[in-house]
Formats: structure tokens, sequence, C-alpha cells
């Protein structure tokens, strides 16, 4: 028999301080590149790639967000429909790690999910072929933990490390969600019983 295959495309932002290698992350993903010259994203693009998951051919739709403050001028509408958000620090940069919390709490203000605890989020350190390493995976592993069991990855873009793990974790997470959202839907409407404490109905029906 053969396999049973659906399409799925899923919405994926990627968030994070600039520098910490949102780009490169995408980069690395969609067309295994990696540049070292640094070029800031102005407002927000996408790439797509398609991935098997399973029996599933999976479109990912990722969009690439602007770290920089000056560039960030992303309405509601490009929040809303995201299946899943990448949340990127530099294990270089605590700065950048601690900035997670105002990038979760900023995504679920602008995306408004039904059920903001169990969101779909990723997080990723990333760089770890540098040494002058400044947060250690503990911490991070421990805010994931925190957070309703966040999935968590280190990834060197530049050499590719977990890069494709952390993805194809995006997609997974994305893909376990919306079976959960299906499930709920096609649960069937309630019947109602009739409280017995309640007035029997009124007789006489007008009509
Ligand atoms: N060593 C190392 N350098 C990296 C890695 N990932 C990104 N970089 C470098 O870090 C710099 C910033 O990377 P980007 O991918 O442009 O960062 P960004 O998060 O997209 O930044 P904004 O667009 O400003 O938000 C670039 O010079 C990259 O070459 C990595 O895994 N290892
Ligand atoms: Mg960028």
């Amino acid at each position: 028999m053969a396999a049973r295959s659906k399409k799925v495309l899923l919405k994926v932002i990627i968030l994070g301080d600039t520098g910490v290698g949102k780009t490169s992350l995408m980069g690395q993903f969609v067309s295994h590149k990696f540049s070292n010259q640094y070029k800031a994203t102005i407002g927000a693009d996408f790439l797509t790639k398609e991935i098997q998951i399973d029996d599933r051919l999976v479109t990912m739709q990722i969009w690439d967000t602007a770290g920089q403050e000056r560039f960030q001028s992303l309405g509601v509408a490009f929040y809303r429909g995201a299946d899943c958000c990448v949340l990127v620090y530099d294990v270089t940069q605590p700065n950048s790690f601690r900035s997670l919390d105002s990038w979760r709490d900023e995504f679920l203000i602008q995306a408004g999910p039904r059920d903001p605890e169990n969101f779909p989020f990723v997080v990723i350190g990333n760089k770890i072929d540098l040494e002058n390493r400044a947060v250690p995976t503990r911490k991070a592993q421990s805010w994931c933990t925190d957070k309703s069991n966040v999935p968590y990855y280190e990834t060197s873009a530049k050499d590719g490390l977990n890069v494709e793990k952390a993805f194809e974790a995006v997609a997974r997470n994305a893909l376990a969600r919306e079976r959960e959202v299906d499930q709920t839907q096609d649960f069937p409407a309630p019947i109602k019983i009739p409280d017995n404490d309640q007035p029997p109905p009124s007789k006489g029906c007008p009509c």
C-alpha cells in the first residue's frame, strides 16, 4: 500500500538579539551556506525548505527577523498564524540569553495564540564553535524547563553543527501541536443534559 503523504505548510518565526546568528542559521539550514561577514537584516524575510517528517512532506516557511531595534517594524499580522517560534541567543553573549524572556513575551503578545503556555517554541544557543562561551548549558536548559519544557539545541551556524536537528525539532514540535488542535476540533459537540434542579420548560407554546 502506498504510504500516506500529507502536505503541510508551517510558518516559523525566528527571533533574538542582533548578531546572534538568526540569518546564518537559516542560511545554513536552507542552503548550507555560511559567511563570516555581518549584514544586518532589515524588517523580515523568508525562505522555504521542504523536509520529510515521518509520512508527511512539510514545507517550512522560515521568517528571519531583524534583531536591531531600529529595523523592527513588524505588525501583529506578521506574527499571527505562526506555527512555531525559534528563540535564538549567542552562547558567548549573556545579554542575548537574558533577552529571551522579552522576545518570548513580545511574541506571545503579538501572536496572541489560544494557549500561550503550550505554544511551540524552540530555543537555540548558537555559536558553540567559539571558545569564549559565557552561558552554561544547564542555565539555558533550566530556563527552557521552566517554560513548559521548551526543546533546547546548541548549534553552530558556521560548522552546521546541530542545525538540521534543531529545525527538525521545530517542525516536529509544530506538527505535534497541530495534531492536538485537530483532535479538539474533531470532538463532537457536547450533548446537553437538562439539570433536574432547573424549572420545567414553560408550558403553553405561543405557536
Ligand atoms: N563563529 C560563529 N559565528 C557566527 C555563527 N553564526 C553567526 N555568526 C556570525 O555572527 C554574525 C552575525 O550573524 P547574523 O546571522 O547576521 O546575525 P542575526 O541574528 O541575523 O543579526 P540581525 O540580522 O542584526 O538580527 C555574522 O558575522 C556571522 O558570520 C556561528 O555559529 N559561529
Ligand atoms: Mg539577520
